[in-house]
């Protein structure tokens, strides 16, 4: 099931999520679910509170060789136990913040620990767009968005810009 996605500014979206503390199949249908939404998005990643779930759950797939097999990957309590002095810029946008694209520098390489759908733990090191993806997740679980980075007039910006856009799309669905 597709869910909606929800736009900053929100607080939900401001939120430190909360641990999950044990799995279950409602939690396994929600991380589906959130697949879907992310696929359907289009984008390469997803964090629940995007969707009003304030719980450490985040999916992505950043394979985007054309015909290559897909790797959904979904990590419950994510957390990040290394990451490189090497750092990489990358044009960063959000599926929160629509149409906005801005160039974010972080660490190029992570070690993220996680559990996975199974309940077992899993750890694994993330390089290129999978460790940028897989931070810019985190982050949504503890409340911060990549515009965080920018300067406090850029995010200024975008932030108006979202707000209209947000009165806009609420005027759509009214149908005026
Ligand atoms: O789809 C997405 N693309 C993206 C591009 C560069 C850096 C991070 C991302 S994540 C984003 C989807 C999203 O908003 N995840 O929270
Ligand atoms: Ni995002």
């Amino acid at each position: 099931m597709k869910l909606p996605i929800l736009i900053h500014p929100d607080p939900r979206l401001k939120k430190l999520a909360d641990p999950v503390p044990d799995l279950s199949d409602d939690l396994r249908r929600l991380a589906d679910d959130m697949l879907e939404t992310m696929y359907d998005a289009p984008g390469i990643g997803l964090a629940a509170p995007q969707i009003g779930v304030s719980q450490r759950l985040i999916v992505l797939d950043c394979v985007k060789e054309e015909g290559a097999a897909p790797r959904p990957l979904a990590m419950f309590n994510p957390e990040v136990v290394a990451s490189s002095d090497e750092t990489s810029v990358y044009e960063e946008g959000c599926l929160s913040i629509p149409e906005i694209y801005a160039d974010v520098t972080r660490p190029a390489e992570v070690t993220v620990r996680w559990m996975d759908r199974d309940g077992n733990p899993a750890e694994e090191t993330f390089d290129g767009l999978w460790a940028t993806c897989v931070q810019h997740e985190i982050d949504h679980l503890n409340g911060k968005l990549f515009i965080d980075y920018l300067t406090a007039l850029k995010r200024q910006l975008i932030t108006r810009k979202m707000v209209k856009l947000k009165k806009e799309r609420a005027r759509e669905r009214e149908g005026a």
